[in-house]
């Protein structure tokens, strides 16, 4: 299905034929417009970016690419196609049909998973809205550029959610979504990850990394939704979400080749030597993938969660890829959940699997996270190097659930709380290593060039060359 860009609000629901929805989004759209311009990336408004835009639902040939100015961009209202006679998958209404309105006791939770859903998305933009001034190429600045529009379109999907569904709260929802900032000591974003400061480019590849691969996870369960129109408003999403993990991806591994190849310039791997010569060596590189991963699962909420048992029982929350497990209802099934029993050892329980689905989740999400680090790691064995990079355990630097504040080393062993203390900048970016990295980030806006600290990709955009100006600043 093709999108009707001939309207004030791009759209494939037919917001022509719904007057009271398009005045009421008609209403906050000038307040996005004001919110990008004052919260979403600085300067650069001007510029010419080679950005896609979405034009069709359909998965082959769903976007177009052009020069656009990010305030032109087109925002819009997507869902993916309704699937014919669709049923719920999961949960004790399994095999009925499924919503297109919402039942009045799911009310409060929808909107609190929606609106918790859409506070991510405009949290990030702010988040990452300096990176443009120290970008390492034009190339770079682009994929920024395409996230941040992205993203704010995700809002925009959210929006429309609760100005269709949920009347005048919906409504009020949808301005609080502008008026959260990203580390503001006020009015903070809702969740941990989205006020944290995203200051440099190797957070950035980070947070892309595993941050939006989070999104990746909660679109998927939220796509299996009862709720019909959350289901393809996610579905859709979701063909957007592949680049903005490509980025961090890529972005990584671009970092580990620049750097693989300084250190056989230098026929050494001592980290004092690789600073000096501008990279970043290895082991920095790790202690800021412990940081973003462990931020990262955070996001999954606690690993026992009765929010999680009842929005599954209730069919408004599925798992990722439902139909790859047998058993849809769960009402038997258990689960063996470790915990720490306060004095340095482990108690292991069996809990009802309804109530464990948010650590389900959580392992899900951390074997996606490996197949990066499988490309990475085989990059630096090739290069002949025995180091090879990891995730930390999901006990390790928890600040939600049953490991917050545990003395717990990235290999999962609880130690004392001194040898915590004493080790603790062998695993995360101290001040000094931060500092290191913000001194690499210097602009970089020649087409085809790169900062010395990352490799350049190996293809560009849409079978562009790297050399491509992707971005035409001015
Ligand atoms: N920070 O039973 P619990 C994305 C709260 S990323 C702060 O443990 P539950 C994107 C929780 O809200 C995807 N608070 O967890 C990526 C609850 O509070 P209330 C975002 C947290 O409810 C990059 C209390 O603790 N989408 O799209 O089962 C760029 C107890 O909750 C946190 C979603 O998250 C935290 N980390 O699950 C751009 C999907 N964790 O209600 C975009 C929608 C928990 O008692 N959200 N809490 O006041 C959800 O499904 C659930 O709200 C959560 C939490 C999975 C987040
Ligand atoms: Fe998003
Ligand atoms: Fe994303």
């Amino acid at each position: 299905m093709t999108i009707d860009y001939a309207e004030k609000i791009p759209n494939n629901v037919n917001l022509s034929g719904d007057r009271t929805l398009q005045r009421a989004l008609e209403h906050w759209q000038p307040h996005f417009l004001e919110w990008w311009q004052g919260m979403g990336p600085t300067d650069f408004q001007n510029s010419d970016v080679y950005l896609r835009t979405a034009v069709s639902v359909d998965a082959e040939g769903w976007a177009q690419y052009g020069a656009v100015k990010m305030p032109d961009y087109r925002w819009g209202i997507f869902l993916a196609d309704a699937v014919p006679d669709r049923r719920i998958g999961f949960g004790d209404s399994m095999g009925q049909p499924v919503w297109q309105q919402i039942p009045g006791e799911y009310r409060s939770t929808l909107r609190r998973l929606i609106v918790t859903q859409g506070d991510t998305e405009p949290a990030s933009v702010e988040q990452q809205r300096l990176l443009g001034h120290t970008c390492p190429s034009l190339y770079d600045l682009r994929n920024l550029f395409q996230v941040n529009v992205e993203e704010g379109r995700h809002l925009w999907a959210m929006v429309y959610l609760l100005h269709a569904y949920f009347g005048r709260d919906g409504r009020e929802e949808a301005e609080e979504l502008l008026a959260r900032h990203s580390g503001d000591a006020d009015k903070p974003r809702i969740l941990t990850t989205f006020n944290e400061p995203v200051s440099d480019w190797l957070s950035f590849y980070c947070f892309t990394y595993f941050t939006d691969r989070d999104g990746k996870y909660q679109l998927k369960s939220l796509a299996e939704s009862s709720f019909d129109p959350l289901s393809r408003t996610c579905r859709f999403m979701l063909t957007e979400e592949a680049h903005h993990m490509f980025v961090g991806e890529t972005g990584i591994g671009r970092v580990v080749k620049r750097t693989l190849e300084v250190m056989k310039e230098l026929g050494s791997d001592d980290p004092a030597a690789l600073r000096r010569a501008g990279v970043v060596d290895l082991p920095l590189l790790q202690k800021y993938l412990n940081f973003w991963c462990s931020s990262s699962l955070d996001l999954f909420g606690s690993e026992i969660s009765s929010n999680a048992a009842a929005s599954f029982a209730n069919g408004l929350k599925g798992r990722p890829d439902e139909e790859r497990y047998e058993d849809h209802v769960l009402r038997e099934a258990k689960f063996r959940i470790e915990s720490p029993d306060g004095k340095g050892g482990l108690n292991t329980e069996e809990i009802p699997m309804l109530n464990a689905l948010n650590e389900v989740m959580r392992e899900s999400y951390l074997k996606d996270c490996e197949i990066g680090l499988k490309r990475w790691n085989r990059q630096i064995e090739r290069a002949g190097y025995d180091l090879r990079l990891s995730l930390p355990s999901p006990h390790f630097r928890r600040s939600i659930g049953a490991w917050v504040g545990q003395p717990v080393t990235p290999e999962g062993k609880i130690i004392p709380q001194q040898e915590y203390a004493r080790r603790v900048s062998d695993w995360l970016p101290t001040e000094a290593d931060r500092a290191y990295v913000q001194s690499l980030m210097q602009k970089v806006a020649q087409p085809g060039k790169m900062a010395a600290w990352v490799a350049a990709p190996d293809r560009g955009i849409n079978n562009l060359p790297v050399e491509y100006e992707y971005v035409h600043l001015s």
